[in-house]
């Protein structure tokens, strides 16, 4: 299959055979099984779950372990090229893949003891198990640092109690890594745990009303009294900054889908444009729309190069959280004005789900939110380089 993307400057002779290939496949797969079915469930409200054992038969899931646990072992710009396809189709399948992968089998494999690791991650890359991560609470988003969900020693475990919410596959997820302070030495330590969903104690909430990612389960995860044995203890835990690092591989992610949210708008208003007659002539042939159009292509040229030279970081050990705040706060903030714009140029069309772009531009404001938001971002940028936190 031959890719007709957006490529302006040429980035596909950059790729490697076998980048381009796993691509392909997770391209295929956008548009052949998920696109004819994206707008029923994205009216209704539900999540295509029968279509998850597919990522995981393709390789999709925590793509970049190694081989021995049952994962595909590419590199990292290969699991930012499958992201991009994935969001192409809609921000709720990247987001799935994004959450098994980065975190939930990230930490199992980065913190977790051999025996977690043998048992969950082949489970999780055959999609056999799904997972989510339960780090946001109701009074604790940007600032985690804060959050309230307890654990207790008890004989043999720990006793969890507290609320998580905003949790992406929380009412579908076999387990769950969840983020809670635990008394230890005489001080509180942020550490994660594995919570199975059939724990006493551990009750599911999905959420109602989103006008966002509808096409995605999010949920609110209780925690009364829930008892989990020792071994459900992430050992290499050892305070936020280990869910911080979680967060660095999604945003990753999020950096490279982004871009294919950005695209599957920019396209469709494109060929819109070009078909659409106003004033005797296609509306592409204004000076104004024009200006909009290349705007549009210019800041999706832009993005691929950030993400590109960001995988290769990625890939050459030198990335630092900061180089991905930057691609995720970037890419996302001009993935939703494309958004924008491609729905002003489509006009009343526009705001019909009869096109992708409303779902995009919906999705976007979420992924603009989640994982940190702009302005989080920002901050974080301004605190490496100033050397001067605004968080403080
Ligand atoms: P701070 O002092 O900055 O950091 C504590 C320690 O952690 C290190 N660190 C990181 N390490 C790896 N990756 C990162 N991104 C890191 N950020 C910080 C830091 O170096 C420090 O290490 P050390 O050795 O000095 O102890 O902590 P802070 O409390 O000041 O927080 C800073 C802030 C605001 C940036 C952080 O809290 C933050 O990122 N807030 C945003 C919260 C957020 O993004 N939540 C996302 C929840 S999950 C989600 O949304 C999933 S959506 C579904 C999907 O992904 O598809
Ligand atoms: P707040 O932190 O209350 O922020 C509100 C506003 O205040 C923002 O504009 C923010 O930028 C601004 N603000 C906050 N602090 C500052 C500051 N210091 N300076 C300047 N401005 C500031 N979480 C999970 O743990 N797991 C998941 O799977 C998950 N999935 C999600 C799925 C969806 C659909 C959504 C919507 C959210 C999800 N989240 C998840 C939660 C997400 O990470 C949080 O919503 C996000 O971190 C922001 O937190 P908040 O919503 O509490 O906003």
């Amino acid at each position: 299959m031959t890719y007709s993307g957006v490529d302006y400057y040429r980035l596909e002779e950059l790729l490697t055979e076998e980048e381009r290939m796993v691509r392909d496949v997770a391209r295929r797969f956008v548009e052949e099984e998920f696109l004819p079915r994206v707008q029923r469930c994205f009216r209704e409200g539900s999540f295509p779950l029968d279509l998850v054992p597919r990522l995981g038969q393709l390789g999709f899931l925590g793509m970049t372990l190694p081989a021995r646990y049952g994962c595909a072992g590419m590199n990292n710009i290969a699991y930012g090229l499958v992201s991009q396809e994935l969001e192409r189709g809609d921000s709720g399948l990247r987001s799935f893949a994004s959450v098994q992968s980065s975190l939930v089998m990230y930490p199992i494999y980065t913190f977790g003891s051999e025996e977690q690791k043998g048992f969950w991650l082949p489970r999780l890359a055959r999609a056999e198990a799904i997972g989510c991560f339960g780090l946001t609470e109701p009074d604790f988003g940007s600032n985690p640092a804060g959050l309230r969900t307890r654990a207790k020693k008890s004989a043999g475990g720990y006793v969890l109690n507290g609320t998580k919410r905003w949790i992406t596959n929380g009412s579908i997820a076999d387990v769950a890594v969840v983020w809670a302070k635990l008394e230890e030495d005489g001080r509180d330590t942020i550490r994660g745990f594995l919570v199975e969903k059939e724990r006493h104690g551990f009750l599911r909430r999905e959420i109602e009303g989103k006008f966002s990612f509808r096409a995605s389960v999010t949920s609110e995860l209780i925690f009364e009294d829930c008892w989990i044995p020792q071994e459900n203890l992430l050992p290499g835990t050892t305070g936020l900054k280990s869910a911080l690092m979680c967060l660095t591989q999604a945003r990753y992610g999020i950096a490279w889908g982004a871009i294919g949210a950005a695209i599957a708008c920019y396209e469709c208003a494109l060929e819109y444009a070009k078909s659409r007659v106003m004033f005797s002539r296609p509306i592409a042939g204004y000076q104004l729309v024009q200006a909009k159009l290349v705007w549009m292509l210019t800041e999706i040229t832009k993005a691929q190069l950030l993400s590109f030279r960001l995988g290769k970081l990625k890939d050459g050990g030198q990335l630092r959280p900061e180089h991905v705040s930057m691609a995720k706060m970037n890419n996302v903030a001009i993935a939703l004005q494309i958004a924008r714009l491609a729905r002003d140029i489509l006009g009343a069309n526009g705001i019909t789900d009869d096109y992708p772009v409303i779902r995009h531009l919906l999705n976007l404001e979420t992924v603009n939110t989640y994982e940190g938001t702009e302005d989080i971002h920002r901050l974080t940028i301004g605190r490496d380089i100033t050397g001067l936190s605004a968080f403080e």
